[in-house]
């Protein structure tokens, strides 16, 4: 007992009583910290090399129907299930590929049994993506029980060859093998089934079977054939997969959500069922002691990127103030610092505005009539293009986005904020040719900083932001860019920057 109850009531704990009390306190605040820091973690992944593996099919059954007084009964044996097939969905309540699995298999199919009970299908896998992911085949990879499989499989479809070639184990070991790893046998029956001449009937009519089902595969209508049926082989190592990247010859955008009813994109069909004994019945033959195992299922390697769907994308040089200013604008809470490089991953923020343009905030009572998604982007630095700084990887969310806005800081540390854009547009162009053509307002940010106090050092900020304004029409010419001086850390101008943002997003 940790506590004794007194002669008048009172209850007296053990010192062991408190050490458990504190012990469960401290877990208590443990798991709460862990809450907070995990809620503020960016878990944000935005590519993705994905081993995507369809279900076996179930292998057939050999077996014999018996009961009272039927001693001989007919062959019995049911086939095996159809593995399960992978498909891939998008889905609008998902905004990044950090629950993805690196690994997506789908069940194999259950094995036929006795008294003509088949296999039951394997349950298919989906891979849930956000809106806008771009899914690409990186191409069909062979998988442990296709490579056992191929080489007896390829053998017997070309009837020519299965005629004239032989299989004899101390000869073709490596084709004895595959061709074991194809066929099940009655207990006992295996070395004499395959010197039957009911064994040279029953590979022909696999053979037909399996050129069948391959026609019908492919004169199916495209929406119905998988991903990897339409890929080229890769021999790519999926560790590896996005640093060597081969290219399957398939790709997709999934800009829609996949709607309830349809099952999404196939991507790896699961394998057939094998065929139980009753299969291989000859009028000649009644008692086939084979049956063979299930095919195996497609395996692919995707390549999965997200590209941010976004309206507005704030871009500039890092310490700019894009972070602070998507504080300003949302609820976002990014991080900000007086460092370069607070940003690492992309932040999005949610604008809402009036009917007339205004920002919406929590307490306002008018009505929303427009969101705004803004995505606040890390710094970029002079040949980011060569991989300086973070790169501009993450300029890929802006490919989304028809408006771009520069923000630069025009504080007394920079001395010329111009030269910050002519930087700026070199490295957007630098990623994606024209991308620079999408930048519809430069914010002048952190003029708080400038004219404070004397009449001179007004005049100096009115002529600095005079000058940026002459190097912005220079630079976007003939285009006109119009420039707002704000302060993003004390909120000033905001009113008419969001008039600007509301405008801009109506011209597009
Ligand atoms: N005085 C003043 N400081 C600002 C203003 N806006 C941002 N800052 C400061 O500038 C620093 C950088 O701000 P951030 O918002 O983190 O800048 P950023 O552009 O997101 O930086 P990176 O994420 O590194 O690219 C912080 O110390 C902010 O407090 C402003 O309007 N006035
Ligand atoms: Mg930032």
């Amino acid at each position: 007992m940790a506590c004794t109850r007194l002669w008048y009531g009172a209850v007296v704990r053990s010192p062991c009583a408190f050490r458990v009390r504190s012990v469960a306190i401290d877990a208590q605040v443990k798991r709460k910290a862990d809450v907070a820091r995990n809620r503020k973690a960016r878990h944000f992944v935005d590519t993705l090399v994905v081993e995507v593996q369809a279900g076996h099919g179930g292998d057939g059954c050999v077996s014999f129907h018996r009961e009272k007084y039927v001693q001989l009964g007919p062959a019995a044996g049911g086939h095996g299930g159809t593995g399960g097939h992978v498909y891939v969905r998008c889905d609008p309540s998902i905004h990044s590929l950090a629950r993805v699995p690196k690994r997506v298999v789908a069940q194999n199919g259950t094995h036929g049994e006795g008294d003509w009970l088949h296999g039951k299908g394997g349950r298919s896998a989906t891979i849930h993506v956000p809106v806008g992911t771009t899914v690409r085949s990186l191409g069909w990879t062979t998988n442990e029980r296709l490579a056992q499989a191929q080489p007896y499989l390829a053998h017997v479809k070309s009837a020519r060859a299965r005629k004239s070639v032989v299989i004899d184990p101390t000869t073709t070991p490596e084709l004895a093998h595959s061709r074991s790893c194809v066929w099940r046998h009655f207990p006992r029956f295996e070395d004499d089934n395959y010197e039957r001449a009911h064994f040279a009937a029953a590979e022909t009519k696999l053979a037909q079977e399996l050129r069948a089902y391959r026609a019908m595969l492919r004169h199916l209508p495209e929406s119905q054939q998988s991903v990897a049926s339409q890929s080229r082989w890769t021999a790519c190592d999926p560790r590896d997969g996005m640093q060597s990247p081969q290219d399957g010859g398939w790709s997709l955008d999934l800009l829609e959500p996949t709607p309830p009813s349809d099952p999404g994109v196939l991507l790896a069909r699961g394998g057939a069922g094998g065929f139980g004994n009753p299969h291989f019945l000859l009028e000649r033959y009644h008692a086939p002691k084979i049956a063979t195992r299930g095919m195996p299922g497609e395996s692919l390697l995707l390549a999965l990127e997200y590209k941010q769907p976004s309206d507005m994308g704030l871009v500039g040089l890092p310490n700019a103030g894009k972070s602070t200013l998507l504080r300003c604008l949302s609820r976002a809470d990014a991080e900000v610092g007086s460092y370069s490089f607070t940003t690492l991953r992309p932040n999005l923020g949610v604008m809402r505005l009036g009917a007339d343009g205004h920002l919406l905030t929590e307490q306002s009572p008018q009505p929303e009539s427009q969101r705004l998604v803004v995505a606040d982007m890390p710094g970029l630095i002079e040949d980011a293009s060569r991989d300086r700084g973070l790169g501009h990887d993450f300029l890929r969310h802006m490919e989304r986005c028809s408006t771009l806005v520069a923000v630069v800081d025009i504080g007394p540390m920079n001395p010329r904020p111009g030269m910050d854009l002519v930087i700026l547009r070199r490295e957007l162009e630098a990623y994606r040719a024209g991308l620079s053509d999408r930048v519809a307002l430069v914010v002048a940010n952190k003029a708080d900083l400038l004219g404070e106090g004397s009449s001179a050092a007004r005049s100096e900020a009115q002529e600095k932001l005079t000058k940026l304004r002459y190097d912005v029409d220079a630079l976007f010419s003939p285009r006109a860019v119009p420039v707002v001086p704000i302060s993003a850390k004390r909120h000033l101008n905001i009113d008419r920057l969001v008039q600007q943002l509301h405008q801009v997003s109506h011209q597009d």
